[in-house]
């Protein structure tokens, strides 16, 4: 994968401030905000069942997320998915907490049941539990993150079953449509220590499909500029603790340029 491309495709996201309609969770609402503006991306966060299928008609791309679920909102993404898919506005959907609970499963599937999601993203537990895998899983947090061939192994598998494209994150990232695979190795261990940095990143991945219909250079894209983004801010708040790197993760969205992502940016198809 050619990071030329994904510099491209970037500099497309900022042109174009796409509109990127968010269905999140009550924890992380405000930084997905921060973090879409500081990106170039234009955030909405709209809930009512009345007000999403208009919402989503509107929107670059609509972005699902069952982190702090419940039913009235399971209905509104229905809703808002489906007014997405008649519109060909992309879905992202993440499946937080997957495998956790039972009802977190099966509200996963049902959604991938019920709309055409264009990218499922989510750590390694909560794609396999959504794929019929058990994988040791803590609340919302992967517990052991696998190998990178057998996160691989699981991407293609549940790329293929939901005919739809994986994202499955961890120290290594990984992107899938099936058959073709991009291994993404950027990204900071301090992203595990700040609540809400995978679902930034779902709604990140969404401001990319907003502007590029080949969703395996947009997957691609958005991981490369996300983990570049998290190693500038690591670097810069050495010294300091993970509230320091959230706020620098937020100002390095902004000023990452496209020397540091062609520098940093450590991408492979395979
Ligand atoms: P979890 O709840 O398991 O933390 P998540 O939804 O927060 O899952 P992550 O897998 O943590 O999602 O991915 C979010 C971001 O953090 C991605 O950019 C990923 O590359 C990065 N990341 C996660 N773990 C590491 C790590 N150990 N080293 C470097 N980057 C990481
Ligand atoms: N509980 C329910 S949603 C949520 C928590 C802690 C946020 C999870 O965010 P992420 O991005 O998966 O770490
Ligand atoms: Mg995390
Ligand atoms: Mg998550």
């Amino acid at each position: 994968m050619d990071l030329q491309k994904i510099t491209h495709t970037w500099e497309r996201v900022k042109e174009q401030k796409p509109l990127v309609h968010n269905i999140t969770n009550v924890v992380v609402t405000n930084f997905t905000a921060n973090g879409l503006l500081a990106l170039g991306a234009s955030p909405v966060m709209a809930y009512a069942k009345e007000e999403v299928a208009d919402m989503a008609k509107l929107a670059g791309v609509l972005v699902l997320n069952i982190g702090t679920l419940n039913q009235q909102e399971v209905e509104a993404m229905i809703i808002a998915g489906q007014a997405a898919n008649a519109n060909q506005v992309p879905v992202v959907f993440d499946p937080v907490g997957a495998g956790a609970t039972a009802y977190r499963t099966e509200t996963a599937r049902r959604i991938l049941q019920e709309v055409d999601v264009t990218l499922l993203r989510g750590n390694a537990a909560e794609i396999a539990h959504v794929f019929g895998e058990t994988w040791e899983i803590k609340g919302v947090d992967a517990g052991e993150d696998g190998s990178d061939q057998e996160k691989i192994t699981l991407a293609h598998k549940t790329a293929k079953h939901f005919q739809t494209h994986v994202v499955i994150t961890g120290k290594e990232d990984i992107v899938s449509d099936g058959s073709q695979t991009c291994l993404v190795k950027n990204g900071h261990p301090l992203l595990t220590q700040v609540t809400g940095t995978g679902c930034l990143l779902s709604s990140i991945i969404g401001a990319f499909l907003a502007v590029e219909k080949n969703v395996l250079l947009a997957g691609a894209s958005a991981l490369v500029t996300y983990g570049v983004a998290a190693q500038i801010a690591a670097e810069k708040t050495r010294q300091q603790g993970p509230g320091s790197f959230q706020i620098e993760l937020l100002n390095q969205l902004a000023m990452v340029t496209k020397e540091d992502i062609l520098r940093d940016g450590d991408v492979t198809l395979l």
